[in-house]
């Protein structure tokens, strides 16, 4: 395929003809996602985030209120914090980094994270994700915050972006490697950051000391149309692409709150939160922040 700029002009183009059938589906999925837990945490400050939250949980928010729909704001509000939490661990580890500075969003959703980055850094931002709706919808965020000349949204596969070779300090995956190969995607980050580059991402991954994929990790997969790869694979892949690592943190016990919280609002669950529950107690499934250095 061409290869373009670093900065495109545009903000979307197809992801040509690299996206597989599958993609496509994951694709379709996404174009079509509303889910309140989701759209309704975004709304109050328009950072919109597709991954799950980390930290102690304030749990007054439960408690009994005369107005039933104050009670659903606060647990909404406090979901949106944790969430907003986990966003920013990821993006402190992305730095130091300068206004000039130019970072990578893989599988980057509706924005939330590529905002998160500039606003803490003021550096440029490409956010890639494999849904059009999203990449529109991130797009217009960033145009309504005046900040769409330095954050761009794209509609592209993060196997194959098309972006320039070493223009990039820094680049995370936040809960978007369980859609790819690990080898395709260690492989595009090594060749869009530059030496001595940054690498992080935030998953979930099964446990191999559990074996192998458990049953509630199966359900996971089904839920989201995704394919969790085990914890090895993810330092095997890294070693092969240049990627190595310096931090490695468990956050298993800091999400399990939020989901705990979660599980109790019930104007907002989806249904998948019990199996993560079981997922985490009975050891098959981790929450892992993994931050590494392009060598
Ligand atoms: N990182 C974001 C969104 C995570 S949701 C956040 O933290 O909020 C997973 C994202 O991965 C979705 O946006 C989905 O479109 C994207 N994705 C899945 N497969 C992809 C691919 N091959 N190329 C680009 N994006 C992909
Ligand atoms: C978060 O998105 C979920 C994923 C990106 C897929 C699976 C992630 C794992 C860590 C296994 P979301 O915020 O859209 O999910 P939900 O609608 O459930 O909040
Ligand atoms: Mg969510």
């Amino acid at each position: 395929m061409t290869i373009i700029d670093a900065a495109p002009t545009t903000a979307t183009t197809t992801p040509g003809p690299t996206q597989s059938t599958y993609q496509t589906r994951v694709a379709e999925y996404w174009n079509a996602e509303e889910n309140p837990v989701n759209l309704e945490l975004g709304k109050i400050d328009d950072l919109y985030h597709h991954h799950y939250g980390v930290g102690d949980v304030d749990w007054s928010v439960l408690d009994d209120d005369p107005e039933p729909a104050r009670r659903r704001d606060r647990v909404t509000a406090e979901l949106h914090r944790l969430e907003q939490a986990q966003a920013e661990l990821l993006a402190r580890h992305l730095g130091p980094l300068s206004p000039t500075d130019r970072v990578f969003d893989a599988g980057c959703g509706r924005g939330g994270g590529s905002v998160v980055a500039h606003l803490r850094y003021g550096c440029h931002a490409d956010g890639v994700t494999i849904s059009r709706k999203q990449a529109e919808f991130a797009n217009e965020q960033a145009r309504k915050r005046d900040i769409d000349d330095k954050v761009r949204y794209h509609h592209r596969n993060m196997l194959d972006t098309g972006f320039r070779s070493g223009a990039y300090a820094a680049s995370w995956n936040n809960e978007s490697t369980m859609y790819v190969e690990l080898e395709l995607l260690f492989a595009e980050h090594a060749r869009l950051l530059r030496r001595g580059g940054r690498y992080v991402t935030i998953t979930g991954c099964y446990n191999d000391t559990y074996g192998r994929a458990s049953r509630e990790v199966s359900l996971i997969n089904a839920h989201y149309i995704c394919d969790i790869h085990p914890r090895s694979e993810y330092f095997r892949a890294m070693a092969r692409n240049r990627l190595v690592p310096v931090r490695v943190v468990d956050l298993t016990a800091a999400t399990v709150p939020y989901w705990e919280l979660r599980k109790q609002a019930d104007h907002l669950v989806t249904g998948i939160e019990d199996t993560f529950l079981s997922a985490y107690a009975n050891g098959s499934f981790q929450y892992l922040m993994i931050v590494a250095d392009r060598v």
